[in-house]
């Protein structure tokens, strides 16, 4: 299976790739205004490269529970300067996390490769031609309806089934806008309209996604469930979301969004030692 984000080409099997997070945000749940300004941001995106993230994530808006929505102009203020500042002085590709399409026309012009969509489950193509047009990678994430409204009452008869629907629809649309099935990343959205028993249901059939023939992201990093099941405070997630990441690579997830990127390469590293051995 290959995957192509532009100049860039991933042959798997291979190795984790683990995806660093920057989020250039006042509000992000666990590292919100820690890198606004773009002089951090930057170091920040340097260091997680040196840790071995094999791919920049960089977001200008918040998409955690009831976040607020952000401006076009005030995303862009946000992100313009720190996917300048790393253009030509980053040897991975950068990933823009955004919804907006006008944002990820920007990022591209600015060098990103990779268009990180959390709002996969609008109708409009927009965002869908920009993948086909540049050829850049696309992650299609699922979310029931927006973070404004998602955590309401979520509810699934079969989260693993519906998720799975999901993408199987999203793949179709996909290719009729012109994406190759060769830049498209699959990601069931861990927090993002589900419940615990959601969010562990589908980390548990991680297999399920895997089945369906494209490379599949996994976002758990510090995320609340955690919190709800071990009582941990943000920042003290790490052994949760290393304990996820570990599991779901064992079950065929091949990239993994984190913003603890020097534990995680070596949690993955041993998990996929361990793995090679199993066999021979
Ligand atoms: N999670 C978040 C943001 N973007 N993208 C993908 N593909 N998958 C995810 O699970 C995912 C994502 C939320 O985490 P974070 O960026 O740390 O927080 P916030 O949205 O508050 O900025």
């Amino acid at each position: 299976m290959i995957l192509r984000a532009r100049e860039f080409q991933f042959t798997f099997p291979r190795p984790a790739i683990v995806m660093g997070i920057v989020n250039v945000t006042p509000d992000s749940f666990s590292d919100g205004g820690h890198y606004l300004e773009p002089e951090r941001a930057i170091e920040r995106a340097l260091q997680l490269e040196r840790e071995g993230a094999e791919i920049l994530d960089i977001g200008g808006e918040s998409t955690r529970p009831k976040s607020a929505p952000v401006s076009l102009e005030e995303e862009l203020r946000r992100v313009v300067p720190v996917l300048r500042g790393l253009a030509g002085r980053v040897r991975v590709p950068i990933s823009i996390d955004t919804m907006k399409p006008e944002v990820a026309k920007v990022a591209l012009d600015l060098g990103a490769s990779i268009l990180n969509d959390v709002g996969a489950n609008r109708e409009d193509d927009a965002m869908w031609r920009l993948a086909a047009v540049s050829g850049s990678a696309y992650v299609c994430m699922h979310m029931r309806g927006t973070p404004q409204t998602m955590q309401a009452a979520p509810d699934y008869v079969d989260v693993v089934g519906e998720v799975e629907s999901f993408f199987l629809g999203r793949l179709r649309r996909l290719i009729d806008c012109g994406v190759l099935a060769d830049q498209i990343i699959i990601d069931p959205g861990i927090g993002f309209g589900k419940t615990l028993k959601h969010n562990l249901r589908l980390l548990a059939h991680t297999n399920r996604f895997a089945a369906l023939g494209r490379p599949v992201l996994i976002g758990v990093s510090r995320k609340s469930f955690i919190e709800k099941l071990l009582h941990e405070q943000a920042g003290d997630r790490l052994a949760g979301s290393l304990a996820c990441a570990c599991w779901t690579r064992e079950r065929g997830a091949g990239l993994f969004r984190v913003h603890d990127v020097a534990e995680t390469v070596r949690a993955l590293r041993m998990t996929e030692a361990l793995e090679a051995r199993r066999s021979g």
